[in-house]
């Protein structure tokens, strides 16, 4: 028994002086020391021995338990030190190193024009008017006197959510509701994404970007819209720039008109971005259809208004002579960082 005890001291030790972390030493403490343990089931086979060897015995047993928690003590304390070198070693933090650099974003293209229209528009006294993206039949097509059978209402070129809900192809259902409240005057720019089922290419997306604008007062003319075009494009394209109406047509108004500014590269002679004809065409606009406003409650024979609706995506492109459209969507970050 007393080599057994001996074998117990002598094997705990060993273990105890290889273990490297707190809980192997607790797992040793139970196995040599616990209530399971290998010393307690030396003693509880005392009973057995002689009465002189018994005390002999017992002093051993209490000596090696002793002797085995001095040990689990001691180990343990080193073991915690070392635990404590190797975290703070881990988590030394250098003070001097400098610090990460955050990443600044910047403006889309997109919005860099957005903004300077805006400014432009509402330095002429126009506010801004939001609205939303999925409209009804009534606001998009009904209100603004475009036909049941007018192309633009075929499946094939509108996105239609259900029966009578679709993504707006045009921002000028926000304007329907204004004039509908009929504070007047009004004189708005209604900015926003626009729909179309179109087939992508390098020019056409099927989600692009409009400015519509809006003004409705008493003795409104041809001239105030022509006017309010002239200043928006010399602000754009600088103080020479000419601009000229050609005749259209559109539902909402009438008469229609389709504007070209003077070519800014060539200044009007004839290049490749003009295609030689020293004209660009920006913004389709006319004077507001007479039952447009009827629909809205406002009365044709005391007011008139002009309307004009402006790409944006391609004034952008051709401003950053940006060669694809589909650039200004992916969001490729090489890309937008140019415009930093
Ligand atoms: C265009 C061209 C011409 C337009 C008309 C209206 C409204 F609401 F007054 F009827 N808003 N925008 C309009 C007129 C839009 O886009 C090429």
């Amino acid at each position: 028994m007393k080599t057994k005890l001996e074998e117990i001291r002598c094997t705990a030790k060993k273990l105890l002086s290889e273990a490297e972390s707190i809980r192997e030493i607790e797992d040793l403490r139970v196995r040599f020391l616990g209530k399971k343990g290998e010393l307690t089931a030396i003693l509880k086979q005392m009973g057995g021995l002689s009465s002189e060897e018994r005390p002999v015995v017992g002093q051993l047993a209490n000596e090696i338990r002793g002797d085995i928690e001095e040990t689990i003590e001691s180990v343990k304390k080193t073991v915690t030190e070392k635990e404590l070198q190797l975290k703070l070693e881990a988590e030394k933090l250098d003070v001097t190193m400098p610090g990460k650099k955050h990443e600044v974003g910047g403006l889309h293209p997109l919005n860099r024009v957005l903004e300077d229209m805006i400014d432009i528009f509402r330095s002429m006294g126009f506010d801004v008017v939001d609205g939303p993206e999925v409209e009804t039949d009534y606001y998009n097509f009904e209100a603004l006197n475009v036909p049941f059978d007018h192309p633009a209402r075929d499946m094939q070129d509108t996105f239609y959510l259900a029966d009578n809900l679709l993504l707006r192809t045009q921002t000028s259902a926000a304007q329907i509701r204004v004039m509908e409240n009929r504070t007047l005057p009004i004189r708005i720019i209604c900015p926003g994404r626009v729909f179309r089922a179109d087939e992508v290419d390098a020019t056409h997306s099927p989600v692009f970007h409009q400015i519509e604008g809006l003004v409705i007062d008493k003795g409104i003319t041809m001239c105030d819209l022509k006017g309010t075009l002239e200043q928006f494009a010399r602000e754009i394209y600088g103080d020479d720039t000419k601009i000229k109406f050609r005749p259209s047509f559109f539902p909402f108004t009438e008469p229609s008109v389709e504007v070209d500014v003077s070519c800014s590269e060539c200044g009007g002679k004839g290049c490749r971005v003009c295609k030689g004809s020293g004209w660009i065409e920006i913004l389709g606009a006319g004077m507001v259809h007479p039952k447009v406003l009827k629909g809205c409650g406002i009365d044709p024979d005391e007011y008139s208004g002009f309307a004009f609706g402006i790409g944006l995506d391609r004034l952008t492109t051709t401003r950053y002579k940006i060669s694809d459209i589909r650039m200004l969507f992916e969001n490729d970050l090489r890309f937008l960082k140019q415009f930093n």
